[in-house]
């Protein structure tokens, strides 16, 4: 029967070699992904971002060049059609004589222009599908948004001006927030949020910045220090030990102070880092104020157990077999806690003696459930940041 369908099919090879078609060769006239998390990108431009594009015709007055844009993918032709327009960002003025046209197998686009204006700065836009019909993804967020969000960008200058006349092609982005995520014992801490983009400091005001207690109190916000990188307010009032404050940054309303022709849509706050979108939310983060620090955890072998130390002392409720537990290769360790609050230092400490044999334990875990004395949860990360409870408190060792 075998060789009945081999011989069957020598046939059929025969032909398709004859005809110069490998029934295994790859079309590449087909887009490389397709459905949701594949939009196509640009991958490339030349001149890159903000460089300078060059005469390559020095037999000729004046600049002759093409910039070329890569695709990740292959693109409808049709799609591009009027939909890539250069603009000199120093004038406003959108170029005209270009001369646009797209490579399918290489998946490029040149721009050519026989006479490029020096001293200018220039800025491309282009939309495109890929021949799925799939938007072009211009904010590299993996979703396709609406409007201008995804128009994907390119920025360069001609000799007589430098990078620095070039518009912005992203949103300006927080850098870092003092205090974030940690705990504080001042009760007037300075909050400082620092930006990676200069900003226009008459945004940079308190109105725009919000600071909350769990409490569901607004605190009042003063402002000590302005520039165009960075903001530093101090509360109004004296905030409480013992208490988490949230600031709020409101990104519809915190803006770049960018080069003028920057598209204005690139001017508000990308408060969540994956580029402008229509819906872009509020910025937020938060910190501890309290003298006492969250509990921590160690663990130790024992003969036939393991021994979990904690830096205070603990809600000795709190420390059961639910929320204390080893593992060896087999699965769960089944065991006695011994729990004490006057181990060694007069803090807590927990003797887990294991009630089947093993050949050692390999995991051991902490749920942040475990309280201090005072109902403070477990701070279990691997770099105890003083606070906590939060999602990532879980100790495992
Ligand atoms: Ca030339
Ligand atoms: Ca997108
Ligand atoms: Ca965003
Ligand atoms: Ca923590």
């Amino acid at each position: 029967m075998r060789t009945t369908i081999l011989l069957a099919a020598i046939p059929l090879l025969i032909v398709c070699c004859l005809e110069g078609v490998n029934p295994l060769d790859v079309n590449t006239d087909l887009p490389l992904g397709t459905g949701a998390g594949n939009l196509p990108c640009v991958s490339q431009v030349a001149p890159s971002n903000r460089g300078q594009l060059l005469d390559d015709d020095p037999d000729v007055d004046g600049i002759q060049a093409t910039v070329v844009v890569t695709f990740s993918d292959f693109m409808d032709e049709a799609s591009l059609a009027g939909n890539v327009t250069v603009t000199n960002t120093l004038t406003g003025q959108d170029i005209t004589n270009l001369s646009i046209t797209y490579n399918a197998d290489a998946r490029k686009l040149y721009v050519r222009h026989a006479d490029w204006t020096g001293s200018s700065a220039y800025l491309l836009t282009l939309k495109a599908t890929n021949s799925w019909g799939e938007p072009i993804d211009g904010n590299r967020n993996g979703e396709a948004d609406d409007g201008p969000y995804d128009d994907a960008l390119g920025t360069f200058y001609t000799s007589g001006v430098s990078s620095d006349s070039c518009v912005f092609v992203s949103p300006p982005r927080i850098s870092g927030v003092e205090p974030d995520t940690i705990r504080t014992t001042d009760t007037l801490p300075g909050i400082t949020v620092t930006f990676d983009t200069p900003m226009d400091t008459t945004t940079l005001v308190a109105g725009n910045f919000t600071l909350t207690s769990e409490s569901g109190s607004s605190v009042p916000l003063n402002r000590l220090y302005v520039s165009q990188g960075s903001v530093t307010f101090e509360p109004g009032q004296a905030l409480r030990h013992g208490y988490i404050y949230t600031l709020m940054v409101a990104s519809s309303r915190v803006l770049a102070e960018a080069p003028w022709n920057t598209p204005s849509y690139l001017l508000a706050l990308d408060a969540d880092r994956d580029g402008a979108e229509a819906a872009e939310p509020d910025y937020s983060t938060y910190f501890l104020c309290d003298t006492q620090s969250a509990p921590t955890v160690s663990i130790s072998g024992i003969t036939n157990g393991l021994r979990f130390d904690f830096d205070q002392q603990m809600d000795l409720a709190t420390l059961t077999p639910e929320n204390i537990r080893a593992f060896d290769g087999v699965g769960y360790i089944p065991g006695t806690l011994e729990t004490t609050n006057h181990g060694p230092g007069n803090v807590a400490r927990v003797d887990y003696y294991f009630s089947r044999s093993t050949s050692g334990a390999d995991r051991a875990f902490v749920a942040k459930e475990v309280e201090s004395e005072d109902g403070t949860m477990l701070d279990g990360q691997d770099y105890p940041n003083g606070i906590g409870g939060e999602p990532w408190d879980d100790f495992w060792w």
